[in-house]
């Protein structure tokens, strides 16, 4: 058994007792009160999800298993001569809660390297489709294709008791994680590079592997760690970790639960915002005659798409009320190795011209960027200027936290979920109008 496995292994019982107590004791205590608002609203505050992997402070941001953003990519081990920690240390330390050591690390790196090798059926369906469906489509399909490896599913028909489902998920989580960055990679070199994709490399990390398979040079790799960790996990609430934990909840196995998710990933309100960024800088720029506009002129191309009923993309968030702390790291990103980029100096001038913009225009409740308002012009500066590409990325690095999720539920063995609907009678009922 694999380190990293066993030492779930170890944490899980104790955790199982911590949950028995809860419900046993505690079970008929009130966390929340439903309000009607939040019925038609998307459930927006709505008390009614748990882990403990991430949590999402309205302020603050993300912590990942109690560490802020900076705080973890200070802290999780590097590679020798990279500032960007391993996203295997991260994957290590959403899993158990503990900062990995370098022995940690090391384990987890090759238990990634020997599990990385994507089934050559994969590749033969994803060649069967148009080259015009969307990079997300392909990403989604080749998810659920693997479904026939998954080891969950094998050891359920033998009859395996409640108390180790975790243990194939694991198998099924580790053996997808490992595939996903070549999937993508092969996605992209087959779709927009003339069908040239390059073989993993199994002596590299995630990041530099996956900087490989994309053929470009430092620092890309540091910049595939970085988006990976940065997109890993935001709670449970947001659309593609709820639908993997929903699809998941049926005991249905991580590839159809994560091909669930990632469908949900790729609407434009949530993952696909990132190449909505793109798109609309892209619009900006081609109205003023492929030039980067004053901020005079932005403001007014800003005003102009509020008026047309359109979101700013980037801008806003269901639960965050500051700058995005993802948005921040990017940012340092940017600001050290792209500094005279002209798309970054039109995203820099955007963050001045939009939360000001949108306060006057009075109804998003968050004026300030979230992770997508920068993510498009990083990878654009590197020369992947096929936004339709951008949300895969974001999928490769948010399959971290949802998967990692599905095995604590698992462990815990989280109910098939199933909340009761009204109806608007019902609800009129209750407000007395009736
Ligand atoms: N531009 C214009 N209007 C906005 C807005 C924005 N960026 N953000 C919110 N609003 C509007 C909403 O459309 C809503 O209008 P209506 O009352 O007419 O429906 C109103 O402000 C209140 O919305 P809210 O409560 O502030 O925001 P929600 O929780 O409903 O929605 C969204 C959160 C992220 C979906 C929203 O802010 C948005 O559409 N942003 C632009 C798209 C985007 O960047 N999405 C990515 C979010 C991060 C993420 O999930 N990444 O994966």
């Amino acid at each position: 058994m694999s380190k990293l496995k066993q030492k779930l292994g170890e944490k899980i019982p104790e955790f199982r007792d911590r949950i028995v107590r809860l419900m046993k004791e505690y079970g008929e205590t009130e966390v929340d009160k439903v309000h009607i608002r939040q019925l038609y609203g998307g459930m927006r505050g709505l008390k009614c999800l748990t882990t403990d992997i991430s949590y999402l402070d309205p302020q603050e941001g993300i912590r990942f298993r109690g560490y802020t953003i900076p705080e973890c990519l200070k802290k999780l081990p590097k590679a020798k001569g990279a500032e960007i920690p391993y996203v295997e240390g991260h994957v290590y330390l959403l899993l158990t809660g503990e900062m990995p050591s370098d022995n940690d690390i090391e384990d987890v790196v090759e238990e990634f390297k020997a599990r990385s090798r994507t089934p050559q059926y994969v590749f033969d369906l994803l060649r069967t489709m148009p080259r015009d469906t969307h990079p997300m489509s392909m990403f989604s399909a080749a998810i659920v294709a693997m479904q026939r490896e998954s080891q969950f599913v094998k050891a359920y028909n033998a009859g395996i008791s409640k108390m180790e489902y975790w243990k194939p998920t694991y198998e099924d989580v580790l053996n997808l994680l490992a595939k996903l960055p070549e999937i993508a990679a092969y996605i992209y070199r087959m779709k927009y590079k003339a069908d040239t994709p390059i073989p993993t490399n199994t002596d590299l990390d995630m990041g530099a592997n996956f900087a490989h398979m994309m053929d470009i040079g430092h620092p890309y790799d540091e910049l595939s760690r970085l988006y990976f960790i940065l997109h890993s996990d935001h709670e449970s609430g947001n659309v593609s970790a709820h639908t993997t934990h929903l699809v998941g909840s049926t005991l249905s196995d991580a590839y159809y639960a994560l091909s669930a998710g990632m469908n949900g990933l790729a609407g434009p309100l949530h993952g696909l915002a990132n190449q909505e960024v793109l798109r609309w800088i892209q619009g900006v720029m081609e109205k003023m005659g492929n030039k980067v506009p004053n901020e005079d002129e932005l403001k007014q191309f800003v005003w102009d798409t509020l008026k047309s009923g359109q979101v700013i993309p980037g801008y806003g968030h269901a639960v965050l009320r500051q700058t995005d702390p993802r948005y921040t790291a990017q940012r340092d990103f940017a600001l050290k190795h792209l500094p005279d980029d002209e798309i970054f100096k039109m995203v820099s001038m955007l963050y001045e011209v939009v939360p000001p913009i949108l306060k006057e225009h009075g109804k998003a409740k968050n004026p300030w960027p979230n992770v997508d308002a920068h993510s498009g012009v990083i990878q654009w500066h590197y020369g992947v200027t096929e936004y339709d590409f951008y949300t895969v990325m974001f999928g490769v690095g948010r399959a971290i936290g949802v998967l990692s999720n599905l095995i604590w539920d698992r462990a815990v063995g989280q109910a098939i979920e199933r909340p009761k609907s009204l109806t608007t009678s019902m609800l009129e009922e209750i407000a007395g109008i009736k």
